[in-house]
């Protein structure tokens, strides 16, 4: 995003600023630490939680000295979960890049996403405002759950749109509507305008994982960093799969692929085909569509029309990605 025309010039400089506030927390510590959460920061990543704090902190007073550490722990938060999902996962590449359990092997990669995830709350509690402390201690409890609801999901090929809809609100949607109200009660905006800021990153959230699961589907592994397929290979049902697997009357190739604990790449490949033959694609994208008409529908409200517009074009964004 810091290099996008998605967001303005002065989101972008704070956007700087964020990333030194991070790189001071996190070289304040051993050296081993310091070492792996900057491989993290390094990798790459949108940054998208901390520009929606930025963005929604211009609803009213814009508190940079507020707004910097605010922004920089749900970006702390974010990273530490996508490190411990590595090595849940054993995901070898994230970003391009070789992931920190790749590297350094689990037990310094759960050090590292412990430490990020620790960090996040000293950057919070120098703000020392409990509305947003229970916000994101609610983002991060959210998260163990999607996580939770994942596990426990894998290698189901008998789920329905509301356990993926409930999973993905925890797991990706929670923290966006995190990181807008947060950047909304900094700003003191009034309570209706924290409501909508919360309930239109709610919205953001849950069209991005839609749209991310799409991607997995018909990204590129070059643009995306990682394989495709990776959520049919892991046995994650997603949006995309339920519809192919509803309009297939359930074609017992897709149900074997999800529950096999490791499938051929052959099969992983006929699956992506089968799905892209059904209008599962479509019908995804046009679902994801309808949760950004809602996100937008809620900032219509926002009295600054600096922070409607960026807000607005963020969810345009969301949509047109290519990771
Ligand atoms: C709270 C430390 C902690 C752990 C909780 C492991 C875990 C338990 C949660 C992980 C949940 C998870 C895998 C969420 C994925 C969310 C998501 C959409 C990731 C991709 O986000 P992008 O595209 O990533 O914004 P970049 O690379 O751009 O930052």
């Amino acid at each position: 995003l810091e290099k996008s025309k998605v967001i303005s010039v002065k989101i972008k400089r704070d956007l700087q600023k964020v990333e030194k506030a991070i790189i001071d927390v996190c070289t304040s510590g051993e050296r081993l630490l310091s070492e792996t959460s900057l491989a993290t920061l390094e990798a790459g990543g949108k940054r998208l939680r901390p520009a929606l704090v930025l963005i929604s902190g211009q609803i009213g007073e814009y508190d940079l000295n507020r707004l910097i550490p605010a922004a920089a722990a749900m970006e702390l938060i974010h990273m530490a979960s996508l490190v411990h999902d590595d090595i849940l996962d054993g995901a070898a590449t994230r970003r391009g890049t070789p992931t920190i359990n790749n590297v350094w092997g689990n037990p310094v990669a759960v050090t590292t996403g412990d430490f990020l995830f620790a960090n996040a709350f000293v950057l919070l509690a120098k703000i020392n405002n409990a509305e947003v402390d229970n916000t994101a201690c609610d983002a991060a409890l959210s998260l163990s759950m999607g996580e939770l609801y994942q596990m426990q999901t894998v290698h189901n090929s008998n789920q329905n749109l509301d356990d993926y809809l409930n999973k993905i609100y925890h797991k990706t949607a929670a923290l966006f509507s995190a990181s807008c109200e947060i950047g909304a009660v900094l700003a003191k905006g009034s309570q209706q305008e924290v409501e909508a800021l919360a309930k239109y990153g709610k919205n953001l959230g849950m069209a991005f994982q839609i749209y991310d699961d799409v991607l997995d589907l018909e990204g590129s592994e070059k643009v995306l960093g990682k394989p495709i397929g990776i959520d049919l290979k892991d046995g994650t049902v997603t949006m995309p799969i339920l519809f192919a697997l509803e309009e297939t009357k359930r074609d017992t190739r897709l149900c074997a692929v999800i529950e096999n604990i490791s499938p051929e790449q052959a099969e992983i490949e006929e699956a992506i085909e089968l799905v892209h033959n059904t209008s599962a694609i479509d019908r995804t994208k046009k679902e994801a569509q309808k949760y950004i008409e809602v996100a937008i529908e809620e900032v219509k409200s926002i009295s600054s029309k600096k922070a409607r517009d960026d807000l607005t074009t963020i969810g345009e964004f969301v949509i047109k990605r290519y990771h």
